[in-house]
């Protein structure tokens, strides 16, 4: 009974995830989008949606901010060993991004087809990152890579009340 344990104790349990209320037979997943600086910075952030929603993706929040050094540190926190590490944290808090909860059957691997690889240059035609990331480094969206990490990506940025 989750009300009985302390404080301590929750955090160190994953999130609720549509499993939860819908039981394991069904494969619904969630996968965080963020919609980068270099994207917002072209007024491509509908574009972008509206290619989520054509590929039957249901936002269930979403919200604009300017990311603080502290947060883009934490979400990237996997990297901070990786020599792009502080150019990438230089570049997620330059100015805002758009953060997205997404729910779909099959989300992390239909999301990762639809915004194609990480360099824009190797990406497929037609993907998000191809048509408007600029490099490796300013690639236009982020997305999940794992079921998990979808469930604690989500959390990251949005409290359980706000997942509509
Ligand atoms: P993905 O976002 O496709 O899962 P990851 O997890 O390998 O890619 O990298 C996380 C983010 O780090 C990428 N979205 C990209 O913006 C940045 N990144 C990855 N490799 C480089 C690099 N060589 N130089 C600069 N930034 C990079």
């Amino acid at each position: 009974m989750a009300y009985l344990l302390g404080q301590n104790e929750l955090s160190h349990r994953l999130p609720p995830s549509p499993k939860d209320f819908l039981g394991d037979t069904m494969s619904v997943q969630r996968t965080l989008c963020i919609i980068k600086p270099d994207a917002v910075e072209k007024r491509k952030q509908g574009a972008i949606i509206q290619h989520l929603l054509d590929e039957d993706f249901k936002v269930i929040a979403m919200q604009q901010i300017q990311l603080s050094q502290t947060q883009a540190e934490g979400f990237y926190a996997v990297h901070n060993e990786r020599p792009f590490f502080g150019e990438l944290v230089e570049f997620m808090t330059r100015s805002p991004v758009v953060v997205i909860a997404l729910e779909r059957e099959d989300a992390i691997a239909h999301y990762r087809k639809v915004i194609g690889a990480t360099n824009p240059k190797d990406a497929a035609d037609g993907t998000i990152r191809k048509l408007y990331g600029t490099d490796i480094g300013e690639n236009a969206v982020h997305g999940s890579d794992s079921e998990e990490n979808g469930l604690i990506e989500t959390n990251y940025y949005f409290k359980g009340h706000e997942l509509l």
